[in-house]
């Protein structure tokens, strides 16, 4: 089973989180496939590390959209960006039968059955069952259907903007030809429906809201959708199960997205020195003294104080994740979703400075990282 794998495309940070969700579900259920993720090159490094604790091979391709200089005939069509790129799964030719999940999904159940299917074996789309619904589906890579794919969607573009609607029109025979490469329903089972759920193998978190955007409320079980999150919360927060009879020895460091990593020893040294000015400023003895090391020694204590907040931010984002991590591990007080939350304004430059992300908070964290 060397040349068969699982297929996912994760080209930002919030798809990665689910990618790892997804490629954790397959370990879970004791695949015996190789699994891959096609990434996209801003995938941070960060994230890239955590997919290749989980991934066989973490893939890096290109995000085909409108400004790809070697595809100009796209030229005028942006929707085709994401669809363009997902396409790619068919030039993985060391593997001669793949399954494509998007990484949206979460696997309930061992489903390496599924490569006893033919390209292109998919189950029907629950709003419209004539489809099939891309999310889940057999393939076999091979660069003369790539390039025929692309060729059809220069020719016909795709009528719902999405990959969804491309390879439907692509595969048209599908809904009538071969009943065998009809997928039962429970191989991509809309997250929403609310039967079958005790019977799903693969779940699929389609549309706009995904898991990542919603709030992990362990009690709260009253649909299968509230269960289906919650499994899913619980996938990302786990240890990663044993790769087919491997022993993990990095098991215990966690390996959720942006938990994955040790704070390097340059990063160490910054954060020290950070600590010495903090305690510089906070300082009220002899502040002349302590303020030696500062460009602004001659300034007020206020007028020093916002220099250095400018100087710590610059510091922190460019290591804001390390910080993140570790604050994450030792003070386990923030949900997951609150702590995506904060990152991502650290990463816009909203920071709190009159509340979490406060002097004396970061003080706090930093000791915290320290000591
Ligand atoms: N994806 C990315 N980056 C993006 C957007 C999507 O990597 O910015 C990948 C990812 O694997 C994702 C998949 O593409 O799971 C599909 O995108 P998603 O946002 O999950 O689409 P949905 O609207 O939930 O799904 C329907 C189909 C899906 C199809 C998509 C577009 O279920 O299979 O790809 O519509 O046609």
């Amino acid at each position: 089973a060397a040349d068969q794998a699982f297929v996912t495309l994760a080209t930002t940070e919030d798809y990665c989180m689910g990618a790892l969700v997804m490629g954790k579900s397959l370990r879970r259920h004791g695949t015996t496939r190789k699994i891959v993720v096609l990434i996209s090159s801003s995938v941070s490094p960060e994230a890239r590390h955590s997919l290749e604790r989980v991934f066989d091979e973490v893939v890096q391709v290109d995000v085909m959209d409108s400004m790809d200089r070697t595809h100009l005939s796209w030229l005028g069509r942006p929707e085709l960006g994401v669809t363009l790129t997902k396409l790619q799964c068919w030039m993985l030719i060391k593997y001669k039968k793949c399954v494509f999940l998007d990484a949206d999904t979460l696997v309930l159940q061992n489903v390496d059955d599924l490569f006893e299917r033919e390209e292109l074996s998919a189950a029907p789309d629950a709003g419209w069952p004539d489809c099939f619904n891309s999310g889940v589906f057999v393939f076999r890579p091979s660069l003369h259907t790539h390039s025929r794919l692309l060729a059809h969607a220069a020719h016909y573009g795709c009528f719902d903007g999405g990959d969804q609607g491309l390879l439907n029109s692509f595969f048209k025979d599908w809904a009538v030809k071969d009943i065998s490469k009809h997928l039962p329903f429970v191989y991509n089972l809309s997250s929403i429906q609310s039967k079958f759920g005790h019977q799903a193998k693969i779940v699929h978190f389609l549309g706009a809201v995904k898991p990542w955007h919603l709030r992990y409320d362990q009690s709260n079980k009253d649909s299968y959708l509230d269960q289906f999150l919650n499994m899913w919360w619980a996938e990302y927060r786990s240890q990663m199960p044993p790769i087919s009879g491997e022993v993990d020895g990095n098991q215990d460091s966690g390996d959720m997205l942006h938990v994955s990593m040790k704070p390097s020893r340059h990063l160490n040294a910054q954060m020290r020195w950070v600590r010495s000015w903090l305690e510089c400023i906070s300082s009220s003895n002899n502040p002349s003294e302590n303020m030696t090391m500062l460009p602004s020694a001659g300034y007020g204590t206020l007028v020093k104080f916002v220099i250095f907040l400018f100087y710590l931010r610059s510091i922190i984002k460019q290591h804001f994740i390390y910080m993140f991590v570790f604050t994450l591990s030792q003070i386990n007080t923030e949900t997951a979703e609150e702590s995506l939350h904060h990152r991502r304004m650290w990463e816009k430059g909203h920071v709190d400075y009159m509340g979490k992300d406060s002097f004396e908070n970061i003080k706090k964290k930093l000791d915290i990282f320290l000591d």
